[in-house]
């Protein structure tokens, strides 16, 4: 019956963690948007353009993986795409907190809406966009951290 999931999110940069969650979910649903936010209130490392090059380009094996963005309410995005799931990653009890809180409201704004979760796969527990722009900051190596389109990106804007 659900045939399309959203996975929204940042993706400033993509890491291999938002990979792996991308991967097992293009098993499980016919169709995934993994869907980026016009976010107003943050100052991105990567403008919009390259958010979504870097992504296209590491889901580029994925037949059925769609790359978007979009702006406002997550709630209204997922009306205008006829979805009515959205994926969402969970890494540590510190995740939480604000996923119930994101999902309670989404579930508040439009109750057909459901929020599945997805544990990270243990090897990316620690992972995050934050930390790679950290390591990546000081040179450091992050081949393991994220796809390899995105190291040419971050060894870009860095250098
Ligand atoms: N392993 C597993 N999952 C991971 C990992 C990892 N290593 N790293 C990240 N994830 C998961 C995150 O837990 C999250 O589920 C997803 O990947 C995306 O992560 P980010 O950090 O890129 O994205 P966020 O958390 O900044 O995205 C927040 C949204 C943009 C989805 C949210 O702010 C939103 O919906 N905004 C629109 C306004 C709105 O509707 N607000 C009301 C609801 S909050």
């Amino acid at each position: 019956m659900t045939a399309t999931a959203v996975y929204p999110g940042s993706f400033d940069p993509v890491t291999n963690g938002h990979i792996d969650i991308i991967e097992r979910s293009a098993d499980v649903f016919e169709r995934v948007v993994v869907a980026v936010l016009h976010n107003r209130n943050k100052t991105p490392l990567f403008s919009m353009e390259e958010r979504l090059e870097m992504l296209k380009q590491a889901t580029a094996h994925l037949d059925n993986v769609e790359i978007d963005s979009f702006h406002g309410l997550l709630i209204d995005y997922m009306k205008e795409r006829n979805a009515k799931v959205i994926v969402r990653g969970l890494r540590a009890v510190s995740d939480f907190e604000y996923e119930m809180q994101a999902a309670s409201i989404n579930r508040k704004l439009n109750p057909s809406v459901e929020t599945f979760f997805m544990m990270t796969n243990n090897q990316y527990s620690y992972l995050s966009s934050s930390i790679v722009k950290e390591v990546a900051k000081y040179n450091a190596d992050v081949s393991e951290l994220v796809p390899e389109p995105v190291q040419s990106y971050l060894h870009e804007k860095f250098e």
